[in-house]
Formats: C-alpha cells, structure tokens, sequence
C-alpha cells in the first residue's frame, strides 16, 4: 500500500530531491548536442515556473498546454508547471490546429509554452481560443522568447505546495475511436506510477540510461522517458525524432542501457541484433499495442535480450499489467503489477473463469477520471477500470490479450480475435502491415475481413488472396481466415501508432 503525505508535489520528489541530498552533478538530461545536469534541469524548471508566475499570471490549478518534440526544453517546461502548481497538457507534436482547438476547449487551457518548431499550428489554434490568455514560445531568438524571459528571472523558485491530490496532468486520449477525452491524474498519481511499475518489474538503477521514442505528451513517453529516470537519479535521452534508425543511432551515441518503443520499431532494429549484443542495452520495453508473440522470439534471438511487455492506459496513467525478463511467457502480456489488482469480467461485471475471454477490469492506486465527460460511468463501475481491452487470464493468473472489445468478431457464433489474425498474416513473408476488422453479413453475422499493405513488389491479385488466406488456415485455426482480403498502401494509425480499425469499417 502506498502512502504520500498530505502536501505533495511531484517535481521537488523527482527533481529537488536529488539537488537537495547532493546528487546535483549528475547528468539529468541528454539530447544531441545537449547535456544537462539534475542542477541544470531545476534551475530551468525554477526560471521557467517564475516566467509562468510573474510575466504570464498564472495561478495553482491553470492548465498549460506544452507543446514539443521530445527535447530538453519540453522537460524543462513539464517540471516548470508542476512547480509552480498548474497542470500540464501535453500535446502530441503532430496535431493539427482543429485537433490543438478541441484540446483546448475541452481542457479550458490558459497559458501555452510552444516549441518554435510547432508554432504554425499553435498560432492557427490560439487565434480561436480568447480563451487561451497567455502564449510563449521557446526555442526563439529575441526579447519575447521564452530564453529571454526565463534570463530575467531568479534561479531558485519556492514549490508551491500542492495537495497530493490537486491535478497535476490533463492526459488526453483519442483512444483507437477518435473522440478526445481528457484524463485528470493528481500528484500522487505520478509518484504511484514512478513507485509500482519501475520498482517491481523495470528494476532500473541510477546509471541507467533511458532512452525511447514514445512522446512525452503521451503518458507511456513521460513515465518511460522522464518520470522513471529521474525517480532513481538515472540519465533520460530525450530524441526529436525516434523512428528505427534515429533510435539505434541514439542507442549507439549515448550509451543506452534501457529502451522504450513499440513492437514495429523492435521489428526494425532487430537487423541490427549481433551490435546490440556488444552494446551496454540491457532493458528492452514494449507497450502501446499488443506484443506478437513472433516479435518476442525475434527480439530474443537477435539481441540476446528478453522484451518486457505491459499494457497501460491513459486513464490509468501507466502500465498495469507487465511481467520481468524472468516470468515472460509467450502471448501473455503477463500478471498484475504490485499494487494493481486485475479481473476478467462478462457483460454484467461478474470474474469470469480462467480460460474465459471477457473484459478486462482494474483496479489500483491511479485509475481513470474524465474531466466532465459522461464516458466515466461506462468505464469505471463499482471501483474497477474497464479498460476496453478483451482478456483471458489463465490457470496461473497470467494474462492474455485477445482484442479491443470492439476489436472481438463474432462469425457464425465463433468468438475471432482480430489480433490473432493480423498475427498470423503478419508471419507471411509478402505481408507488411496489415489490419483485421468484422464486417456484415446476412449468413454469418459477421465474416472477417483484413486489410493488408503489401511488401514492394509484391502481386496485388487473387492468387495473392488465396494464398494469404490459406496461410491463415494453415496457422490458427481455419475459421478464421479473412473471407475478404482488399489490399490498400497505408493503414490508419494514431499520432502514437495505434491502430484505428474503426476507420475501416464500412460505415467510418
Ligand atoms: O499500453 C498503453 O497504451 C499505455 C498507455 C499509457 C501509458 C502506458 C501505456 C503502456
């Protein structure tokens, strides 16, 4: 059971704290080009909170849109806010100005610290927003720039003392269904998430180096890459740009010992196994979607290396359910993370028994609260989280995904995961993505349907269906071959890389 104290605010924890017991030297943050000390990093954090306070009015409790690629500054900015007791909005670096508006209409945004780099959008949006009083830029040249404010400012700022219950993160989630919803987490909820996850299944140690390519505006980034470093006086690598090969560059520069990313980039990077083998990488970390088991076992052989996997959530803050290199088994996302508790349910809430596929319910120290947002009911009933997602826990108390819940297709009364078969087609050699949805019809109720991007040069025709239908039967059970099979260049995907299958539904 964890405890915090009545006043709590989570940067002199995370940040403070080690200047405070002597540990100011370290290196805090690294970025190409950049190094910067957990001194450095607080007293950014310090002058940037005064700028907030003094030139932009801002009060406790005003929320303030950040907006950036993963970098320093964004860092900086993050700490700022919590300091000086407002909540921090982060945003994803690629949404557009219609995206930026609802966010900051639904969020009743105040105050904004933008990138340069993204000024464009943040301009467009602002010009709609009278509710939007306050905006600075950073990485800018000049007397109104962010640098130049924060020069004018004290290098020591007095935390303001936060309740450890006063919001501190308005984490937005267009899930995999496109509508935003904001996601209110307290003080305590950072440090919950800093004392559960990473204590008991990461394990990470103060000469660790964390680097990755989820955004800090999504919370996978900002636990992963921010918050878990800094709570054991570790180095975060904070990278603009993350796909494959930025990454691997990254990984070989600053010495990386810990990575995050998703299941495609681990794909990707595993052509380059034999030089991770001779690398300082020890801990390898896969969430955001669901990990092919094929993915592990690849991982595995190129790199020596045993991928932890964990599924988390927006709403919950981080991830909930995970396993160490110890206890992986493969296709089980893996047990219950101390301190959460999880259940697989049916329709009417009741713990199904093991082997049954069901909904997936949680429960632990953070858990989900809409900001305003009717959607709270359908998702937390009698204290459980329900997390959209279908499980099966087996005889030992692992779990296994199965799908979204929207994401189960029913043909012909037989129960089709949608995942399983994107698994499968995935193993074709001439398959480069692929995505699997239900779709009408008058015999079966529904028949599966997959949508596939094919590998360059590969035949876009109906012995090409055929035999990626027949691979299907002959790898999991044969029906659920996709009965319909269209081939298409690209698939839809989230600003994290979920997949959105519901924009290929017919009626989307
Ligand atoms: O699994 C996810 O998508 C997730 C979401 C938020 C935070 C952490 C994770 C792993």
């Amino acid at each position: 059971e964890l405890q915090f104290p009545e006043r709590l605010n989570c940067a002199t924890e995370l940040l403070d704290r080690h200047v405070a017991e002597g540990r100011g030297d370290r290196t805090c943050i690294r970025a190409p080009g950049v190094t910067w000390t957990y001194a450095d990093l607080q007293e950014r954090a310090n002058r940037i909170a005064h700028v907030l306070v003094r030139d932009m009015g801002l009060a406790p409790g005003n929320r303030v849109l950040l907006r950036a690629p993963n970098n320093p500054m964004l860092a900086a900015c993050w700490f700022a806010v919590m300091k000086a007791g407002g909540v921090a909005v982060a945003t994803m670096p690629l949404l557009r100005a219609k995206e930026l508006n609802a966010i900051l209409e639904i969020g009743q945004v105040t105050h904004a610290l933008c990138d340069a780099a993204l000024a464009e959008e943040m301009n467009l949006a602002a010009r709609q927003q009278p509710g939007l009083r306050q905006l600075r830029f950073f990485h800018e040249d000049g007397p109104e720039g962010l640098e130049a404010a924060m020069a004018r400012m004290p290098a020591d700022f007095r935390n303001v003392e936060t309740a450890a219950d006063d919001t501190c993160i308005l984490g937005f989630t267009s899930g995999t269904t496109g509508v935003p919803k904001a996601t209110m987490h307290f003080h305590r909820d950072v440090m919950a998430i800093c004392d559960c996850w990473p204590k008991y299944v990461l394990r990470p140690a103060a000469d660790d180096v964390f680097i990755g390519s989820p955004p800090l505006a999504f919370t996978f980034g900002l636990g992963g890459l921010l918050l878990f470093p800094l709570r054991v006086g570790a180095t975060a690598v904070l990278l603009e740009k993350a796909g494959p090969p930025l990454l691997l560059e990254g990984i070989r520069e600053f010495g990386a010992t810990v990575v995050f990313t998703a299941p495609t980039s681990y794909r990707a990077l595993a052509a380059h196994g034999a030089e991770l083998r001779q690398s300082p990488l020890r801990k390898c970390v896969s969430a955001g979607e669901a990990l092919p088991a094929a993915t592990r076992a690849l991982w595995k052989e190129a790199t020596g290396i045993e991928l932890i996997d964990g599924i988390g959530a927006t709403e919950m803050l981080h991830i909930f359910i995970s396993h160490d290199e110890s206890n992986a088994r493969p296709g089980a996302t893996g047990k219950p993370v101390p301190g959460y508790r999880a259940k697989v349910v049916d329709d009417e809430g009741r713990e199904v028994p093991p082997g049954t596929i069901g909904k997936l319910a949680v429960q632990g120290p953070t858990g989900c609260r809409y900001l305003a947002d009717p959607r709270q009911k359908a998702y937390v009933r009698d204290g459980w989280n329900l997390t959209g997602d279908a499980y099966l826990m087996d005889a030992d108390g692992y779990f296994f995904y199965q799908a979204r819940t929207d994401d189960m297709i029913i043909s012909s009364g037989y129960n089709i995961a949608a995942p399983e078969v994107e698994e499968a087609l995935m193993q074709h050699p001439a398959v480069a993505e692929c995505a699997v949805i239900g779709v009408p019809d008058e015999q079966r109720g529904q028949i599966v349907k997959a949508f596939v991007v094919l590998r360059p040069g590969q035949a876009r025709d109906e012995a090409m269906v055929k035999t990626l239908q027949d691979f299907v039967k002959a790898t999991v059970a044969p029906y659920k071959y996709p009965r319909a099979v269209e081939f298409v260049d690209a698939l839809p995907r989230t600003q994290t890389g979920k997949l959105q299958r519901f924009k290929l539904h017919p009626s989307a």
